[in-house]
């Protein structure tokens, strides 16, 4: 394929962190090895990164990163980066291209854009994205006159929670989230497995939590890190959640366990709810959860003693069966009941600093809605579906797709059922994917841009919502690699060709950067002192609402709604109802997937120093089961699902921490593309076994816990 790698004899610089910490000078910039956007600080010597540590200015990392963030270093020198444009030459999907310069790239790219804008109308583009350099493209996409643009981290990720947050409280649940974990007294984890799942802030707080003394409930079928802290363990049978929590509240209503002048004052429907939730007795809940009945009451006891100042955790990866927004609103409203919305322990009022955009930018035109779902489906999607549009490309409803950017999203290992996936990109006329590494999507695409790393670019800049308010900054620490360019370059070139130029009207990042601080009213100082310390810090507004007083909630009746009005109206279920899953048949297990504390999905799963660490995944399996199986840890199965996709050699790990109805594996190993040569053929794929999916009617997320799998041993 003829791409020159210029650093391909350059592995890490040095052998271990350890080895870079006392040398060189630090440059502050923002981690991307996950989207939490910790702060850190970048040793460079000799124009090399050497080491990366936690910002202790920065509200988010607190002088810590998590071990992904460490490793950073490993993704930035990795061998098989891209490193030049490549433009495809044999048939799409051959997997042929050859090196172009940038020049020819980014013509070829405007000029695939544009004719399908002429030819189809712009609502016939779409932008897939992950992470922060996305934002140019949406700048980019939004002035072609389009509204498809999307991230996996909504329908494929925390999407249905926010909707059942947003419709119970009239908000969601927020990034970073705003559980107050450090203050509370008792929290119940539904699945949320804290410790592996490694949000460095999160992790920082419940530990420090559990150091105060905070008991523990977790609800898993597996043992996870977490359940290894809990004081409850309660290894539920998958997919019956909404059981045991409408089950919890009926206890708690029941046994009176509630403060009845709180509900009175900021509650709606609660007489409606308390009658519905009366069949979730703990016998009648025993039957479908396998909880037993006392575990059942003791900890909804634990979780009542202690209101306000306990919560249910709202999860994020909530995309587990196609009725995940009626769960989300069912945690929702456990916690309503203990009163914490607002209160130490519960959920915390989070502020930010608005960010002004610059004064030079033009307005973006009007543009009709997303044609991501056909006329009257999904009511309460509140972002753009990333399956939906997927899905308006292979059928035309409400109109066909025919170009597609993707920008660091690997779509065939991210999206279920892959098969869909790639269908749809070879209906298209046009695609054109970023990204640093020859992952998979990007075998696919008519043009790869290669894109530089976070280390190596500025972004935009950042001010989330959060405890403490901030601004934060990535800045590059060290050069582009080879011929691989920031996102925001790439972006302001394609602009130039697709006469959007007014929409990036600075010269340089630097500018771009400037301009809005000035917008936003930072003074010369406050400026210099960002890119110094990489963040700008403001006095927080109050966190808590005094107690007693009334809520005053964005829901329509402005109060906590227990029963909902819009659902009802609608057409859904105004209080969340259980409905039995569909149960895996003999000799399969329904396949679970979750996180390693030590990877990012499958974007770690080529990064030497990660992988050090974490070698591969495997699949667990209940011991018992696997004895009966005549399997063993360390024997290697493939995984075939019930469509007869298959995955692996998978190594196996048998235990006692799963249930024997289920089998777990960490997400984002069991790559294809032979040019990433430490994740070519390392491990399983839960997506490729992910070919069935359940979409949530209500706001058109896609559950992929529905998949049923059978082991079967290979001699290797
Ligand atoms: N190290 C690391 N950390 C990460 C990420 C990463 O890639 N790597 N990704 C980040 C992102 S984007 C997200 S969204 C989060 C995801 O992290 P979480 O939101 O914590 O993940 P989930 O996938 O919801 O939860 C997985 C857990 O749910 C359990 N589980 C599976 N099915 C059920 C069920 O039916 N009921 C119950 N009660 N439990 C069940 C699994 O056994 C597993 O322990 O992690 C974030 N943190
Ligand atoms: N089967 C299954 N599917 C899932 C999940 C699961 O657990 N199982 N999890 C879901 C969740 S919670 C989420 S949030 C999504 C995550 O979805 P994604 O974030 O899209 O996941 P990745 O597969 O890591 O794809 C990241 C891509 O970005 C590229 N990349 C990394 N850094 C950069 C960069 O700086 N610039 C550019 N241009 N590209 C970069 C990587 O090389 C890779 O191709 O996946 C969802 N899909
Ligand atoms: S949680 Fe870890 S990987 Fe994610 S931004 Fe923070 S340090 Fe980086
Ligand atoms: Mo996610």
């Amino acid at each position: 394929m003829g791409s020159s790698l210029p650093w391909e004899n350059l592995e890490t610089p040095l052998e271990s962190q350890e080895a870079g910490l006392g040398q060189g000078s630090i440059i502050p910039t923002v981690c991307e090895m996950c989207f939490w956007k910790c702060g850190v600080h970048a040793r460079v010597h000799d124009g090399k990164v050497v080491a990366l540590t936690g910002n202790p200015d920065h509200p988010l990392s607190r002088g810590r990163l998590c071990p992904r963030g460490v490793g950073g270093i490993g993704s930035l020198y990795d061998p098989d980066r891209l490193s030049e444009p490549l433009i495809r030459v044999g048939e799409r999907g051959s997997q042929e291209f050859r090196v172009a310069t940038w020049e020819e790239a980014l013509d070829r790219t405007a000029e695939g854009l544009r004719k399908v804008a002429d030819q189809y109308g712009p609502e016939s583009l779409a932008l897939f994205y992950h992470g922060a350099g996305g934002s140019f493209f949406k700048t980019l996409f939004k002035g072609m006159g389009t509204a498809n643009i999307a991230a996996p981290s909504y329908a494929q990720c925390r999407g249905p929670r926010d909707v059942g947050f947003e419709l119970t409280f009239g908000e969601g649940a927020g990034s970073p989230e705003i559980a107050d974990v450090p203050n509370a007294r008792v929290m119940a984890l539904i699945g949320t497995h804290l410790g592996e799942n490694m949000h460095n802030t999160s992790v920082q707080d419940f530990s420090a939590a559990l150091g105060k003394g905070m008991r523990l409930i977790t609800v898993d079928p597996r043992y996870s890190v977490a359940a290894g802290k809990s004081k409850y363990w309660l290894p539920i049978k998958p997919g019956t959640d909404i059981a045991l929590l409408l089950g919890w509240a009926n206890v708690i209503i029941r046994e009176g366990w509630y403060d009845a002048a709180y509900i009175e004052k900021n509650a709606v429907g609660f007489d409606k709810f308390r009658a519905e939730v009366a069949k979730y007795t703990p016998e009648a809940v025993y039957i479908e959860t396998g909880i037993k009945p006392e575990q059942l009451i003791a900890t909804a006891r634990e979780l009542a003693q202690a209101a306000p100042h306990s919560l249910v955790h709202p999860g994020r990866r909530v995309t587990w069966y196609g009725d995940d927004t009626q769960r989300c609103r069912a945690v929702a409203l456990v916690n309503g009941l203990l009163g914490n919305w607002g209160q130490p322990g519960g959920f915390y009022m989070s502020s930010s600093i608005p960010l002004k955009q610059a004064e030079n930018q033009p307005p973006v035109p009007e543009h009709q809605a997303a044609s991501d779902r056909p006329a009257g489906s999904y009511p309460y999607a509140g972002s753009v579906l990333a399956n939906g549009l997927r899905e308006a490309t292979l059928t035309g409803d409400p109109n066909e797709l025919k170009a597609w950017m993707v920008y660091g999203t690997n779509l065939p290992m991210v999206l279920p059922d892959p098969r869909k996936t790639l269908a749809a990109i070879q209906k298209l006329d046009f695609m054109v994917a970023i990204d640093i590494l020859p992952m998979e999507i990007t075998g696919w695409a008519d043009v790869v841009l290669p894109e530089c790393t976070y280390l190596e670019r500025h972004d935009d800049l950042i001010a989330p919502w959060y405890r403490e308010p901030y601004v934060a900054l990535r800045q590059p620490v060290v050069e582009p690699m080879g011929n691989s360019k920031p996102g925001w370059w790439m972006a302001k070139e394609l602009g130039k060709r697709l006469g959007l130029e007014q929409h990036f009207p600075w010269e340089t990042a630097n500018d771009m950067i400037g301009d809005r601080l000035n917008a936003s009213g930072f003074s010369a100082a406050q400026q210099a002192n960002l890119y110094k310390k990489g963040v700008i810090l403001k006095q927080a507004d109050p966190m808590y609402l005094p107690a007693g007083a009334p809520l005053d909630l964005a829901t329509p009746s402005g109060k906590i709604e227990f029963w909902s009005q819009q659902l009802a109206d609608t057409g859904f279920d105004p209080v969340p109802v259980y409905r039995r899953p569909e149960q895996p048949g003999p000799g399969t297990f329904r396949l679970l997937t979750g996180r390693s504390p030590v990877h990012t999905f499958g974007r770690t799963a080529n990064n030497s120093r990660l992988l050090d660490q974490y070698p591969e995944n495997e699949v667990w399996l209940n011991r018992a089961t696997a004895v009966d199986m005549g399997l063993r840890s360390g024997d290697r199965v493939m995984m075939k699902n019930q469509d007869g996709a298959e995955t692996g050699p998978v190594k196996v790990k048998a235990t006692e921490r799963i249930r024997g109805d289920c089998v777990y594996m960490v997400h984002g190993f069991g790559h294809k593309d032979p040019r990433m040569r430490r994740a070519h053929n390392n491990g399983g794929d839960d997506n490729a076994l992910t070919t069935r999916y359940k979409v949530d009617p209500i706001m058109g997320a896609t559950g992929y816990s529905v998949n049923f799998v059978s082991l079967e041993k290979v001699e290797v």
